[in-house]
């Protein structure tokens, strides 16, 4: 594992860091915008008081922090990154290969870093129909003590499974000033969360206890919704889904396809509309894992400013 200077730095001196995915910039956003969304997402980390570290695996190597050079290379579809689910990273590791990691990769990279807090968009779940596709996604969170924060999870998606799923692994689901499970392109799901809190300073102080009381390992999820403006019109979210649903099951799309092939119909069928959400609400997302972590970092906590000794206070 290569950590960046930048970030063993912020982590060895209780700085607070971002874990940021590669495979909703390779996989997820069209090429050429991907590349401005990494720039965009790793300013808002910082512009929040947070440093970024953007997680792939290059060459055979886990990088835990990108440079400029090697975000171009996760954003560039030529270089052809595959998509590395927490399963895949011994293969990808061991044959040398590049690849973008999913929420699944990233939270388990981001962990083993030493890294607790991971903005994204949206969280894998159990897909439609009775094809036991449930994403790995879940199931990592469950076992992997990591705050991921997120917009719920796609329409495309069986959000009632995901949700119930979520709760037999013990994961907590905490809203973030919603009620309501936000379910990506949409503010509001028909399923409630457990849980809400309305500040940063509420959501770390829920996560301190979770991590430093509550036994054994899960990751807990803060759900926050698209900001309004960019929220998707109820009408033709529901004609793309349906459109995309028919695609899918015409093209025998299957696994791990699923995902992208539905997301590339949203954003070429909405001319633009479902990528300006999916763009808001990731920064939104990544800004708020920030002002969290801010909250969180031992740099930051009361009695830090007696303890520190490297002179800054
Ligand atoms: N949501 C997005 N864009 C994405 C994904 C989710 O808006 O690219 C990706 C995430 O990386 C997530 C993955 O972890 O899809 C889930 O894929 P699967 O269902 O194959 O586990
Ligand atoms: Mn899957």
């Amino acid at each position: 594992m290569i950590v960046a200077d930048e970030v063993a730095e912020a982590l060895s001196a209780g700085r607070a860091v971002v874990a940021l995915e590669s495979t909703l910039l390779a996989h997820g956003l069209p090429a050429g915008r991907n590349r401005e969304v990494a720039t965009r997402l790793e300013a808002a980390v910082r512009g929040a008081g947070a440093v970024p570290a953007t997680i792939a695996v290059l060459g055979g190597r886990a990088r835990i922090g990108l440079s400029e050079s090697e975000l171009d290379r996760v954003c560039d579809p030529a270089a052809g990154l595959v998509k590395l689910s927490r399963r895949d990273l011994g293969p990808a590791l061991a044959l040398g290969r590049d690849g973008a990691t999913t929420v699944a990769g990233t939270a388990a990279l981001a962990a083993a870093a030493g890294i607790a807090v991971f903005g994204t968009g949206g969280l894998g779940g159990v897909h439609l129909g009775t094809g036991w596709d449930v994403s790995a996604d879940l199931d990592v969170l469950a076992g992997t003590p990591v705050l991921v924060v997120c917009s719920g999870v796609k329409s495309i998606l069986d959000i009632a499974a995901t949700v119930e799923v979520l709760e037999t692994r013990s994961v907590p689901v905490i809203g973030y000033r919603t009620d309501s499970f936000p379910a990506f392109y949409r503010r509001e799901s028909n399923f409630t969360v457990p849980w809400r809190v309305d500040t940063p300073a509420a959501a770390a102080t829920v996560v301190a206890a979770h991590f430093a009381h509550v036994p054994g390992r899960s990751g807990i999820l803060l759900v926050n919704p698209v900001p309004a403006q960019h929220e998707l019109d109820a009408d033709l979210h529901d004609r793309l889904l349906a459109e995309g649903m028919k695609l899918v099951e015409r093209r025998g799309i299957r696994g791990g396809d699923v995902t992208p092939v539905l997301l590339e119909h949203f954003h070429t069928a909405s001319a633009g509309a479902s990528l300006a959400a999916n763009e808001a609400l990731v920064l939104d997302n990544v800004r708020l894992a920030a002002a969290v972590a801010v909250e969180l970092a031992p740099a930051n906590s009361p009695q830090a400013s007696t303890d520190v000794t490297d002179g800054r206070g």
